[in-house]
């Protein structure tokens, strides 16, 4: 780890850049306890030298991975939170914001549950694709609301989090059909909802999501099936309102193909150059015109109007506070 970064916090962003730590909520939530700890194990002897470890403990969490908006969002909102003449101080402000954080976002959550759950009807079928809390959270809400929900689950290839969706909703007595990521067309005629995550939000109402969002909601729209995005505020994007795009995450060709079943196609070995190419895209960009609602803990929006409340929220941003 880089001097002056915590050994936990090394360990966080290997989890996190491992996705034994993931989901957007997830990320943001493991990043501001890392920096929580990093603050309270933190040996600085003084304010500068603790200051900057907690610069550096945010740009290695910052490096893991690039669409989640969150986990920035979330490095911005402690360390702005950073206050104080002395280490302890310091130590203490950044605790408190860091668990403040952690509050907000679970309440937003259970917030945005309640907004997302009026959406769904007693006896609705719904689409899901990857595994997303804030979209879980709909149905959770819906559940106690003592409405009848069932789900239909895209597997979400390479990684299979459909897996994950489809243990927490049989963990609430859903009934889930469990369907590979082509199947997807054919059974939207059972569905009443498409309901998704989304890693980022565009200022101009784009959604940024698992790969195979995109097509996901192309098919709905020609078949008249709603699509609801479920996002806390912390999704949105800042730096989108300033014209930059959303970097997309490229991952590994093994989530893919194995190195055996490399072999198998080629009949080479590895080492050699066998002119084949994985392309392994972890996210795509949903245009608005296919998104029907946003819902975030401040009420559903049209995608199209979500910039007013990017406004509202982050007023002008200049400049990370972890880059020095
Ligand atoms: C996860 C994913 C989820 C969003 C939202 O991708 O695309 O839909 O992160 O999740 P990955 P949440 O598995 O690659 O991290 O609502 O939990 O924030």
């Amino acid at each position: 780890e880089p001097p002056g970064v915590e050994p936990v916090v090394d360990s966080t962003a290997a989890d996190i850049a491992d996705m034994r730590i993931r989901g957007a909520a997830t990320i943001a939530d493991a990043a501001a306890e890392a920096l929580a700890t990093q603050a309270t194990r933190s040996d600085a002897s003084s304010p500068d030298a603790f200051r900057s470890g907690m610069r550096a403990a945010a740009r290695r969490l910052y490096e893991t991975r690039p669409t989640a908006v969150s986990l920035p969002n979330a490095l911005r909102y402690v360390l702005q939170g950073m206050d104080g003449e002395t280490v302890s101080e310091l130590r203490a402000s950044t605790v408190d914001r860091a668990e403040t954080f952690q509050r907000d976002l679970e309440r937003a959550q259970a917030q945005l549950g309640e907004i997302g759950a009026n959406r769904l009807r007693d006896g609705d079928v719904v689409m899901t694709h990857c595994h997303s809390t804030d979209a879980l959270s709909c149905i959770e809400a819906a559940l106690e609301a003592g409405k009848h929900v069932e789900a239909i689950v895209k597997e979400t290839r390479p990684r299979k989090q459909g897996h994950i969706t489809a243990s927490q909703l049989r963990e609430w007595g859903v009934p889930v059909t469990l369907i590979v990521d082509n199947a997807a067309r054919r059974y939207l005629d059972d569905a009443d909802h498409v309901l998704v995550g989304a890693d980022s939000i565009a200022a101009d109402g784009s959604v940024i999501n698992k790969i195979g969002t995109s097509g996901l909601a192309v098919n709905a729209r020609e078949r008249g099936v709603p699509v609801m995005v479920a996002a806390q505020t912390i999704k949105l994007h800042p730096d989108t309102m300033t014209g930059h795009t959303v970097a997309i995450e490229m991952r590994e060709d093994s989530e893919v193909l194995a190195p055996d079943e490399r072999t198998e196609i080629t009949g080479l070995e590895e080492s050699e150059d066998d002119g084949l190419t994985v392309e392994n895209p972890a996210f795509d960009v949903t245009p608005p015109r296919h998104v029907d609602a946003i819902v975030t803990e401040r009420g559903q929006f049209p995608p199209e109007s979500i910039v007013t409340l990017m406004r509202e929220l982050f007023g002008e941003t200049i400049g990370e506070p972890w880059e020095t």
